[in-house]
């Protein structure tokens, strides 16, 4: 898969590297300093080996709070992980049936995808197993109507597959979802040669086993790069704060400009011009609460 002219070089990270994680100023620890998709500089050890001394700065990466570290007791400091970085298009992977379709859980990859500057372009997968086709024109039509581009496919059957396929050619792209939407399949049944690693969906729970547990960039040609991600439990964005919220959301982003009181959360304030467009069914109620749980979730954190 590699091209002849390119080559693997393992490598470590420098230890000076352990000091650039903790930054004092603003209470910011981050979990890791390389991420998949970064760009780095280093000094071979011997033919295939090496040290990191430096990474580029990023065109740009997503991140999320991360789940609670093991030991850390310090108040007031934030954790952040970041998941990839230098990407062209994030994929946010939904399945129908099996896990069961989850508006709230896309309304959160899309918040983050609007943050980070990258383009989200949506999945439903699974196809196959829907059995009531007016619950997927539903969602379609929504996250359409918003601008929001969507393949619906089947990583099983095949069906949208190809057309999809289209789209990676020259993009470094991520795959992200919950765990047992499919996404190793879907990047199995895009680029058969990869081979990932798929898993089962309990019938206890609905879920995904988390069978991918690394985050893991397959490259198909010289400049074509399909970044696999572990199904996650919970995706909470960081560093989003309050008043920036509704920017993310582009279907609610159209109205900021006229609400009375600036700023505005959209929740309470009189003359708000969110709030009026939900009353006029403008906004889909659902979206604007996905809106309202996602600002409840950034006003219970005391590091925002
Ligand atoms: N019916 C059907 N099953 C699918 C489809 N795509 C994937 N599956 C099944 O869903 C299960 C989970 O697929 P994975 O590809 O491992 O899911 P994942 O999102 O990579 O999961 P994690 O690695 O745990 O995050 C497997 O049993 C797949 O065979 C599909 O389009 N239709
Ligand atoms: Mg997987
Ligand atoms: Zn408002």
């Amino acid at each position: 898969m590699i091209p002849e002219e390119q080559r693997v070089i393992r490598c470590v990270l420098r230890g000076k590297f352990k000091h650039d994680l903790r930054h004092k100023k603003d209470k910011l620890i981050l979990t890791d300093v390389a991420a998949v998709g970064d760009y780095v500089n280093f000094d071979m050890i011997d033919a295939n080996s090496g040290v990191i001394h430096s990474v580029d700065d990023r065109k740009n990466f997503i991140s999320r709070k991360a789940p609670k570290q093991k030991g850390a007791t310090t108040r007031g400091e934030r954790y952040e992980q970041v998941i990839a970085a230098n990407i062209d298009y994030i994929f946010p992977v939904c399945s129908f049936g099996s896990p069961v379709f989850n508006n709230k859980v896309l309304d959160r990859f899309l918040v983050i995808a609007e943050s980070s500057n990258i383009q989200p372009i949506i999945i439903f997968n699974k196809i196959d197993l829907v059995e009531d086709p007016v619950e997927i024109e539903f969602w379609y039509n929504l996250y359409t109507s918003i601008g929001y581009k969507i393949h619906s496919v089947s990583a099983m059957t095949g069906e949208g597959i190809p057309e999809l396929r289209e789209l990676f050619y020259g993009h470094k792209s991520l795959f992200w979802g919950h765990s047992g939407v499919g996404k190793s399949s879907l990047i199995n049944a895009l680029f058969p040669e990869l081979k990932l690693s798929t898993g089962e969906v309990s019938s206890y729970n609905q879920k995904g086993k988390h069978t991918t547990v690394i985050v893991s960039m397959n490259q198909i040609n010289r400049d074509t790069f399909l970044i696999d991600t572990p199904g996650i439990r919970e995706i909470a964005p960081f560093g989003i704060q309050k008043d920036d919220l509704a920017h993310y959301f582009p279907d609610l982003a159209v109205y900021l400009q006229s609400c009375k009181y600036k700023p505005c959360t959209h929740n309470h304030e009189p003359g708000c011009e969110v709030v009026a467009a939900v009353e006029r069914e403008d906004i889909d109620p659902e979206r604007y609460d996905s809106y309202l749980r996602l600002l409840e979730n950034i006003e219970d954190d005391i590091f925002f």
